[in-house]
């Protein structure tokens, strides 16, 4: 029936041109207008319609990066243009010889720079016809590439259809960039790894070649690759007059760029730059091994030209290797909250990147096994990010056959409990219920920030308190006395009474802080948010099955029976009775009148400067516990900027945006919460 097929081609199209637009929103923008639960009701709708009507479907619908059939390997695929690398450059002499062999090639003409982060990734190559992409390739050796365009489609940064294509690159465009992970994506990956006893990955760069030449899209489009464009080729040219307006067209044709790029028109003006985001560095949610420098103008671009292997317009400056090589002293074995035993490597301690290291984890026993790793044994150590160090690999050359192979031990090194690794898993556990060691971890993770916020309660006190047995589970904290905290070695009278006061403060943390805070297995403090806004009271979590949970968006299986076998614990059900009894808050905070849950929906909030009655963690979980969402950057999607003391650029951009700019008294006022 023609109207019927209408109708129906009509939905799939809006579907497709809302879903995009979301999609946009969400991974270039930062700045959903919907919840996620409301884009996979899209998303599902889609699907559903081009399952039922499979003529409909077509390469550009979002639906295909939720990747479908398996490819069987990968075709190869030669480059029209070959993917030439760059020079590298150690050093500021090395730059400023790259920029007088530029300007005696521009022979007097003046020019500029663009100076941008290189990402550290795999560089892919996307290529789009008629607006729509069609191919994804890896750079490979330079010259022929793998086809991997399935998995190119589940990066969601890289649009499926250009929003706006010129004329000159409508029939067809080729945008290259550089496909990378986030750190916090590989963490979770690694983690993820250990669980299922596979070798984890040894950095993002290598975790992000795996996911790209990985067969099954499937694990490519849950990975969550990324990627930052940084080239436009159309056919055998560049279609703009400056690499600055590539970048200009790539935001408006849907690319998430990366903001980080300057304009320079001397070498120093780079230099500058690079210095500048050296100190950044570390704060970045991906790696960067340093800057790249173009020379602006595609014009002389095309006059410089390239060697076989790199352009004479381009240069990388790499920052200062953070690896060194030192020696393995001793390995000692550390036991986790949850009983999970890490070897530790104590190291000759060696300067790296301003920093000494004398320490880096070993992960488990296979890691040590797939290092070879023996004590006395030289090794290569890197440092990146915030990752603590890690060790890369063992100087084999440098054995003497002195070294001594590390055995894991059969019984804890603290209590002296049984370590069982169970089948199939990588990771070895004191299962004693009583370790102290674990105790410790468990109270220290019990009261660190962004659980239930006990200040002053640090690593010393809390071996005090259990070696002494005056707290032999977590509730025992809160029946603390005075005199018994005061009483304690080096405890002065004052600090005493601090304690007390903020463990007493702890008991009005809401329950998303609570649920976080007892440390089962897989509850980390985005899944402690969804169990406690789905359930709103630690009882009604108690009692609910593994189904109930599971049928919670965005919780897993896994997840779900952890949190039901943590529960069936009789232990710990006593131990959240005597939370109870003791005065913890176990039910979520609700609002006075409205709903508590959606007084903030779908907005978005900035937080910027000081606030006076809370941390800003504290706010975040205010905030989110009532639907609404923090980011850090001021635009004109955010809908409140709270302002506290000494709030610096992102108030004056607020208030340039004429953005709703309100104070903390006013936040706690619209939450529902006393602003007394
Ligand atoms: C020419 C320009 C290779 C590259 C380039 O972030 C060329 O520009 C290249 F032959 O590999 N890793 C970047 C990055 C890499 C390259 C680049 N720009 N930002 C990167």
């Amino acid at each position: 029936m023609p109207a019927k097929r209408q109708a129906v081609e009509r939905e799939i199209a809006s579907l497709r041109e809302e879903i995009r637009r979301h999609e946009e929103l969400y991974y270039v923008h930062d700045s959903p207008e919907i919840s996620d639960r409301e884009y996979d009701a899209l998303l599902a709708r889609l699907i559903e319609l081009e399952t039922e009507h499979p003529h409909l479907a077509t390469p550009d619908s979002p639906t295909q990066r939720v990747g479908g059939r398996p490819a069987e390997g990968f075709a190869e695929y030669v480059h029209r243009r070959p993917m030439l690398s760059l020079d590298n450059s150690y050093n500021i002499e090395d730059l400023r010889a790259f920029d007088e062999r530029c300007r005696r090639l521009a022979d007097g003409r003046p020019f500029e720079y663009v100076a941008e982060l290189k990402i550290d990734g795999l560089s892919v190559s996307v290529h789009y016809e008629h607006g729509t992409l069609v191919r994804g390739v890896t750079r490979g050796d330079g010259r022929r590439g793998e086809d991997v365009t399935q998995n190119v489609r589940t990066i969601r940064s890289v649009p499926l259809k250009l929003k706006t294509t010129p004329e000159q690159l409508e029939k067809e465009v080729e945008v290259r960039g550089e496909a990378y992970l986030p750190r916090a994506v590989f963490e979770r990956i690694n983690l993820e790894r250990d669980e299922e006893g596979q070798p984890r990955f040894a950095n993002p760069r290598n975790a992000a070649a795996g996911t790209i030449r990985q067969l099954d899209p499937k694990i490519v489009a849950a990975r969550r690759l990324e990627m930052f464009p940084y080239d436009v080729i159309a056919g055998e040219r560049k279609p703009f007059s400056t690499h600055w307006q590539s970048f200009e067209w790539l935001e408006r044709a849907g690319f998430r760029t990366n903001p980080h790029r300057a304009l320079c028109s001397t070498i120093e003006e780079v230099i500058n730059f690079c210095n500048q985001m050296e100190l950044k560095r570390d704060r970045l949610d991906y790696e960067i091994d340093g800057v790249v420098v173009k020379v602006n103008s595609t014009a002389l671009q095309d006059e410089f030209g390239s060697t076989s292997k790199a352009p004479r317009w381009a240069i990388a400056y790499k920052y200062p290797a953070r690896q060194a090589t030192t020696q393995v002293l001793s390995v000692v074995v550390q036991v986790g909250r949850t009983g999970a035993l890490t070897p530790v490597a104590n190291l000759q301690p060696v300067l790296l990147a301003g920093t000494t290291v004398a320490r880096a984890t070993l992960h488990n026993e296979d890691e040590i096994k797939r290092l070879d790793l023996r004590i006395g044994d030289w090794v290569l150590i890197e440092k990146s990010g915030e990752i603590i160090p890690k060790i890369l690999k063992v100087v084999e050359s440098l054995r003497t056959g002195q070294e001594v192979p590390f055995e894991m031990p059969t019984h804890c090194p603290v209590c002296g409990g049984l370590v069982v690794r169970p089948e199939g898993e990588v990771v070895s556990r004191c299962v004693a219920a009583d370790c102290p060691a674990q105790l410790k971890q468990n109270i220290l993770h019990f009261a660190s920030r962004r659980a239930m916020r006990i200040e002053g309660l640090g690593e010393a006190l809390v071996e005090q308190l259990v070696e002494t047995k005056l707290v032999r589970d977590v509730a025992d904290l809160y029946g603390l006395a005075l005199e018994t905290v005061a009483g304690l070695e080096r405890k002065a009278e004052k600090s005493a009474s601090n304690l007390i006061a903020q463990i007493e403060a702890s008991k009005s943390r809401d329950l998303p802080q609570l649920l976080y805070a007892l440390g089962i297995r897989h509850v980390g403090e985005r899944t402690a948010m969804l169990l406690a806004r789905h359930f709103r009271s630690l009882e009604r979590l108690s009692r609910a099955t593994v189904e109930e949970i599971d049928d919670i968006h965005e919780i897993g299986l896994t997840v779900a029976e952890s949190v039901r076998d943590w529960f069936d614990d009789p232990g710990n059900l006593e131990l959240c009775d005597r939370l109870r009894k003791a005065g913890v808050r176990t039910e979520m905070e609700e609002v006075a009148g409205a709903s508590a849950s959606e007084a903030f929906a779908g907005k978005q909030f900035v937080l910027t400067g000081r606030l006076e009655t809370m941390t800003r963690d504290e706010a975040r979980a205010l905030i989110e516990a009532r639907g609404g969402r923090v980011t850090s950057t001021v635009s004109k999607k955010t809908d409140y900027v709270v302002a506290g003391e000494e709030a610096g650029s992102k108030l004056d951009k607020a208030q340039s945006l004429g953005l709703r700019i309100i104070d903390e008294a006013e936040l706690k006022k619209m939450a529902g919460v006393d602003a007394a």
